[in-house]
């Protein structure tokens, strides 16, 4: 089924919410037929985050599936397999039955993805006033936190690294192209015929490559602060995480639990987001190059996502979305990569085009620091994406044409979401 475009708001909140009824196996929401079979964990929050207002008995269900993935040490992998459907890199490449932490029963990747699982339940808890639901899930977001506080703090200053451009839920970016441009050159042919004109196959079998190092160090944590070859800190995954701390902080009394230890984590993310990432922009580090990665993209405005974010760095980042080198100048919102840079690709994932996710991500961002006018204007220009291209995984920025995937679950997820919120307005 594709969901056509609609042109009235219930329609197309009907479609959006058929696509998500399609994309259901039972045991969790797929991100897209086809392609994405299994369950991944940031679409899973944006799955949460949409269907908290129409489906809040599926949100529930969305988020404990994908949390019996978690591994003991509180790793929220990135993809859960609840089907033994093919896609590759499958469970037999990260042999997760192998390792003493994963769980027993649940086969999984060895990755995780931006930590948006505290803001999605603080979205459920806002929209739901179910607190039992906050006490049953609260712990396991707790144990996430923790494991990024001490197994990912590969920079000592308070931040989470990615040690994989899966890490941040924008693979191609083109922020990682300088620590996977260091790597060795690698050809093994890694590939799916899945895998279409998405990655060149160079990229892909660095991304192979490089999980399979990590398999094969045992998933160690000290052979990640040691050895591996990609540790960077990415400003989008550290301001989600820092979000969610804050998320957090707001539901621990109804878990019974302090609420301090958040706050506190979200201060240190803050001041180490300050001290480490902001060059007038918030680029990502390259911890084994030891530098910053100097291309603006669309992770450059991740610590927006923070109410306490000094006015200079707020100005600063909200003039350069606003201005030509981002929305400015392109006729949809957000492009993913500054449209002047050498890197930008109106055509490849996560180098140009826009994705529906980021976009509300920002238009949350802007409800936060009350800038009315941005988030309309990131609202309006999204819907009209999803309204004249249907519920693609992306989109021209220029154009508006849509592009990868169809029915994709986060765009219909989160355009739930923008619908529920104009209609207050
Ligand atoms: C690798 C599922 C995922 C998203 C990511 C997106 C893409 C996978 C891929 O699809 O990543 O995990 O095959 O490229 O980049 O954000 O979570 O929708």
């Amino acid at each position: 089924m594709e969901a056509r475009p609609a042109v009235d708001d219930a329609a197309l909140g009907r479609e959006a919410l058929a696509v998500l009824e399609a994309n259901w196996t039972g045991s969790g929401t797929v991100p897209a037929p086809g392609l994405y079979p299994h369950q991944w964990s940031w679409d899973s929050a944006f799955v949460v985050i949409g269907l908290a207002r129409h489906r809040p008995e599926r949100a529930r269900e969305e988020l404990l599936s994908l949390l019996r993935g978690q591994w003991s040490t509180g790793m929220i992998p990135h993809i859960v397999f609840h089907t033994p459907e093919a896609y590759f890199p499958g469970p037999s490449v990260w042999r997760s039955q192998d390792h003493e932490h994963a769980p027993p029963r649940v086969l999984t990747s060895g990755l995780t993805a931006p930590p948006l699982h505290g803001l999605a339940l603080w979205w459920l808890y806002r929209h739901t006033g179910d607190a039992a639901f906050v006490r049953l899930a609260y712990p396991a977001l707790l144990a996430q936190h923790a494991y990024l506080a001490s197994a990912r703090d590969l920079g000592g200053a308070g931040l989470a690294a990615i040690v994989h451009p899966w890490e941040s839920g924008m693979d191609d970016s083109p922020a990682w192209d300088p620590p996977l441009a260091a790597l060795p050159e690698i050809r093994y042919g890694y590939r799916n015929v899945e895998f279409d004109e998405r990655h060149p196959d160079s990229d892909h079998d660095r991304y192979v490559w490089l999980a399979m190092q990590y398999r094969n160090a045992g998933y160690s944590s000290s052979y990640l602060r040691d050895e591996h070859p990609f540790a960077v800190e990415d400003p989008m995954f550290n301001g989600i995480w820092l979000a969610s701390c804050q998320a957090l902080a707001e539901l621990a009394p109804l878990a019974m639990a302090d609420p301090r230890p958040h706050l506190e984590q979200a201060e240190r993310i803050r001041q180490a987001l300050l001290d480490r990432l902001w060059d007038g922009c918030f680029y990502a580090r390259d911890l084994r190059a030891g530098s910053l990665i100097k291309v603006c993209t669309v992770g450059s405005f991740g610590p927006l996502l923070d109410p306490g974010l000094p006015g200079d760095q707020l100005h600063a980042a909200v003039e350069l979305l606003e201005s030509a080198r981002f929305m400015g100048a392109t006729g949809y919102p957000v492009p993913s990569c500054e449209i002047r840079a050498a890197q930008f690709d109106r055509t490849r994932y996560w180098r140009g085009p826009s994705w529906v996710n980021t976009n509300w991500l920002l238009r949350r961002a802007a409800a936060v620091h009350s800038l009315d006018q941005l988030g309309q204007q990131l609202t309006n220009g999204t819907l009209r994406l999803v309204r004249q291209a249907g519920f693609r995984e992306c989109f021209d920025p220029f154009d508006g044409s849509g592009r990868g995937c169809r029915d994709f679950s986060w765009s219909a997820a989160l355009t739930l979401d923008l619908l529920a919120d104009n209609v207050i307005q």
